[in-house]
């Protein structure tokens, strides 16, 4: 089993610290995106959506997609759980990650790449084109964010991680949204609980934000 990865980019970071949380080590092929080496071969064939992370299995199957991977790997690797460990535990992890995932990180994700000089002319994750960088999509991704941080806040309060005492995935997803808020200067003084959920999630040993420090 090998996995295709970018260590600097958030993607890559989640299955990271995913595998450290579970302290699991799999053969790393670092593809160095910046330079377009998704878009040649083999990474081409072997993913044609151009993103890492991707988990290439000993027949050759390939699995893309952060969650997807972590998935197969819970499987492989059950402990320390991470996806829940009964029917009910699973479909709130499902829950939460996906809440996180699809209100908060992905829209923060869509801010960084339409604001920063950076990712012009690759403004959608995997690819090279010419779409324009837009304000509006900047401005909404943060109020995406501002709205989940409204909801979660009062959750926060009653509960240390996202489904209660059990650190989760959808925790991990969470430490990265916080990063790209960082990166985005998001103010979050008013948000005193998810604040101290982003504090202690920074604080975790398998935070590998710290080794690129
Ligand atoms: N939906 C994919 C998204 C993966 C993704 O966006 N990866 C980024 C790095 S964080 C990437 O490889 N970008 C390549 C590029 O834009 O050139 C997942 O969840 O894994």
């Amino acid at each position: 089993m090998k996995l295709y990865n970018f260590s600097p980019a958030p993607n890559a970071l989640r299955v990271e610290m995913f595998l450290k949380e579970k302290n699991i080590k799999i053969d790393t092929i670092q593809v160095n995106l910046r330079e377009g080496e998704l878009f040649k071969e083999p990474y081409n064939s072997m993913n044609p959506f151009n993103c890492i992370p991707f988990l290439e299995l000993e027949d050759g199957t390939i699995i893309t997609e952060t969650i997807s991977i972590c998935r197969y790997l819970e499987e492989k690797y059950p402990e320390p759980i991470l996806f829940g460990s009964n029917a009910k535990e699973r479909a709130i992890v499902d829950m939460w990650n996906r809440r996180i995932e699809m209100d908060g990180f992905l829209p923060l994700v869509h801010s960084i790449r339409n604001k920063t000089s950076f990712f012009q002319g690759r403004v959608i994750p995997g690819t090279r084109n010419e779409i324009n960088q837009s304000q509006e999509i900047v401005t909404r991704g943060i109020e995406m964010f501002k709205i989940l941080l409204d909801r979660i806040d009062p959750h926060l309060s009653k509960n240390k991680f996202l489904t209660g005492d059990k650190f989760s995935i959808a925790d991990i997803t969470g430490h990265f949204m916080f990063n790209s808020s960082k990166i985005l200067k998001i103010d979050l003084e008013d948000y005193k609980h998810a604040f101290r959920w982003k504090s202690e999630l920074e604080k975790r040993p398998s935070n590998p934000i710290n080794d690129l420090i």
